[in-house]
């Protein structure tokens, strides 16, 4: 089996310390960074993506894949870096405003950062005016707002009007999702894109960057 291989199949596994030390050996033998991001660790938290979507595995495989992903990751981001090669691009993601609920905000956060994007993380209780504000200062393709609740759901709507008022409607993308959250909605408030899952959002994100 190629190393390439066998650090996707180490990751889906959620071994860690095998996708760290598989990472190792593969640059050891030469193999380039990015090739080991883009055919080894990437493919891997696909399956890992697809499988959640399709109720093959759950939340705690997720997290120990993506605890796999970074670690391996984190090897190569120096390595990368030197290469110059960049992320496809940034997402700020938040849980809106009055909205404490970060369980699906960070499956969120695993499965697009699975994509190569960075992504800066605001946390939860997030106001339209933070979103837009930190979108600035990072120069984010994406704002990603995640709501659980109904109450809070408004908040969307804010920070597609905050994007506008600050002249980044044709810059930034607003991608919404949360379980009470729908495309009916989305559409209603003048969001860019619904996705339903973690999976779907990362996919999405990446087309965007495209
Ligand atoms: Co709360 N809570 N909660 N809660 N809580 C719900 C959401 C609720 C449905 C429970 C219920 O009544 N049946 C209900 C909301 C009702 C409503 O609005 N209609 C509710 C309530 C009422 C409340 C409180 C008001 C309770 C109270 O205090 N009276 C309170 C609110 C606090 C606040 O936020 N201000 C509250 C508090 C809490 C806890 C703190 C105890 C805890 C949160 C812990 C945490 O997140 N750190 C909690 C929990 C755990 C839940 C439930 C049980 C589970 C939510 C969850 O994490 N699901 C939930 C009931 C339920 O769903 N069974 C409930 C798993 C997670 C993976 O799913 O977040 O949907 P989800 O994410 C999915 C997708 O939606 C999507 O991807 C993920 C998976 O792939 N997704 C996105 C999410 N964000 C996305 C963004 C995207 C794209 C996709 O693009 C950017």
């Amino acid at each position: 089996m190629s190393i390439l291989v066998e650090i996707s199949e180490a990751l889906q596994k959620g071994k860690k310390k095998l996708v760290v030390q598989y990472v190792q050996q593969a640059l050891e033998e030469g193999v380039a960074p990015q090739q080991i991001l883009n055919e080894g660790l990437l493919p891997g938290m696909d399956v890992v993506g697809q499988k959640f979507k399709n109720n093959e595995v759950f939340v705690p495989e997720v997290l120990v894949a993506a605890r796999a992903m970074n670690a391996g990751a984190e090897l190569l981001k120096p390595l990368l870096a030197e290469a110059g090669v960049g992320t496809p691009g940034k997402m700020v993601l938040g849980t809106v405003k009055g909205d404490l609920h970060d369980i699906g905000k960070n499956l969120v956060k695993m499965m697009v950062e699975g994509k190569g994007i960075e992504v800066i993380d605001l946390g939860v209780d997030v106001s339209a005016e933070a979103f837009v504000e930190a979108a600035k200062e990072h120069g984010a393709d994406i704002i990603g707002c995640s709501a659980l609740l109904t109450t809070t759901m408004p908040v969307m709507a804010e920070v597609v009007k905050a994007v506008e008022a600050a002249g980044l409607k044709d810059k930034v993308k607003v991608m919404i999702g949360g379980a009470p959250v729908t495309e009916e909605f989305c559409k209603s408030v003048g969001a860019d894109y619904y996705t339903a899952d973690a999976a779907s959002a990362a996919m999405v994100a990446a087309e965007i960057l495209k």
